[in-house]
This record gives structure tokens, C-alpha cells and sequence, in this order.
């Protein structure tokens, strides 16, 4: 059976949650608490060196890290993983999109505001991660404009990697209002089956 490593508010962890939801995945959760320090204990690291979750204990000391890696293992026989080769690099571009164009604004921001509670402190970094967030929601809309989803015409982990930081975005800020292919896609992702709110363990 899967362990996963995880904390609830995390959008990250939530991404391996509602995959596992969607795909019936039965797994061990243990929750890490990382506003604890938890995921920086000797413990963990030898665990995860970047001592970061969510973690998948894959088989007894088989660790995976990395929440869109985690997604490709678990997804990749599913029907939500594409058999085009093009589609499957385009589940792929999406998903380093949002590693390096979205969470680093988008999820930060949240984390800052709705979890450590620390809007005041971080008031300029936030003036900062505003622009390129809102840059990451533009091109999200505008690609949404033409389809329904983000590859292939249906849900798949591309979907779902995008899904976990924008639907909780103004937590972190962000007004998604002007959106309306963006908030359109929001609902349908939230419509598809076996569906789990981020802040439930199943
Ligand atoms: N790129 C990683 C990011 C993981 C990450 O940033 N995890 C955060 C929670 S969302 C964490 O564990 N933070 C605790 C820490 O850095 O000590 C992924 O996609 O899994």
C-alpha cells in the first residue's frame, strides 16, 4: 500500500489526494506538518533530501517527491495520462508551467496570507509575486478560450496539477473575476467524478 506524506492545506499534496480520489487509489496518509518544521527532521530528510511534501512511499523505502512527478507515476496507465506522444508532452509543458510560471507567485502568496497569516510582514515580496501570478492566470484564460481542458480535449493531470493553486488563488490574493474561461474550467474540473475539496484527507 502507498504512504503518502502529506499536510492539507498544501495544493501540492492536494494534487496527489485527488488524483488518487479520481483513480480509486487506495494509500496510508501521514500527515506532516510543515509550518512544524516536520518535514526538516533527520527523519525526513533521509526521507526526502528537499525535505519538502508531499512524498509517496512508492514500497518499503522507495521514496518519490516532486507533486507532478508523482502525478506522471500514479496516472501514467490511467486515462488520465494521454497516449499521443504530443499529448503527453503537452500534459508535461503544462505541468512545468506551473512549477515555474504559476506556484512560485500563486501558491507563495497563499501560503504567506491563509496559512502563516503573515500579509503585513510580507507586504513588498507579495507586490512582487503579483504580476507574474497574474501573467500565469492570463495565459491559463486565454488558452481556455479555444477548449474545455488544457490537453486533448479531456481532464487529465494536466488539469489537475493546474487545478490545485488556482482554485483556492484568492487565498492568496489573487481576484479571478476578469477569468471567465479560467473560472468556466474551474467548475468543470470541480464537476468531474469522485471530486475531493483540498482541505479532505478522502
Ligand atoms: N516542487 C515541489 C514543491 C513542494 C513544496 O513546496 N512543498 C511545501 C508545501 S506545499 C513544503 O513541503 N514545505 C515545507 C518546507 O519547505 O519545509 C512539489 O511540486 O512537490
Amino acid at each position: 500500500m502507498f504512504k503518502l506524506y502529506d499536510f492539507l492545506p498544501s495544493g501540492n499534496s492536494y494534487k496527489v489526494r485527488l488524483l488518487m480520489a479520481q483513480l480509486g487509489i487506495p494509500y496510508n496518509r501521514i500527515d506532516v506538518d510543515i509550518l512544524k518544521g516536520e518535514t526538516r527532521t533527520p527523519k525526513f530528510l533521509a526521507m526526502n533530501p528537499n525535505g519538502r511534501i508531499p512524498l509517496l512511499e512508492i514500497a518499503p523505502g522507495i521514496y518519490l517527491a516532486e507533486s507532478n512527478a508523482i502525478l506522471f507515476y500514479l496516472a501514467k496507465s490511467s486515462p488520465l495520462f494521454p497516449d499521443d506522444p504530443l499529448h503527453q508532452a503537452q500534459v508535461m509543458q503544462w505541468l512545468f508551467f506551473e512549477q515555474y510560471s504559476h506556484e512560485p507567485y500563486i501558491a507563495t502568496s497563499r501560503y504567506w496570507i491563509a496559512l502563516l497569516g503573515k500579509e503585513r510582514d510580507y507586504r513588498e515580496e507579495l507586490a512582487k509575486k503579483r504580476g507574474p501570478g497574474y501573467a500565469a492566470l492570463e495565459v491559463m484564460d486565454r488558452h481556455l478560450a479555444a477548449q474545455d481542458f488544457f490537453v486533448a480535449e479531456r481532464y487529465t493531470i494536466a488539469d489537475i496539477g493546474l487545478y490545485a493553486y488556482t482554485h483556492v488563488a484568492d487565498e492568496g490574493g489573487f481576484d479571478l473575476s476578469a477569468f471567465t474561461y479560467l473560472q468556466a474550467w474551474l467548475r468543470r474540473v470541480k464537476a468531474q467524478q469522485r471530486h475531493i475539496d483540498i482541505r479532505l484527507a478522502t
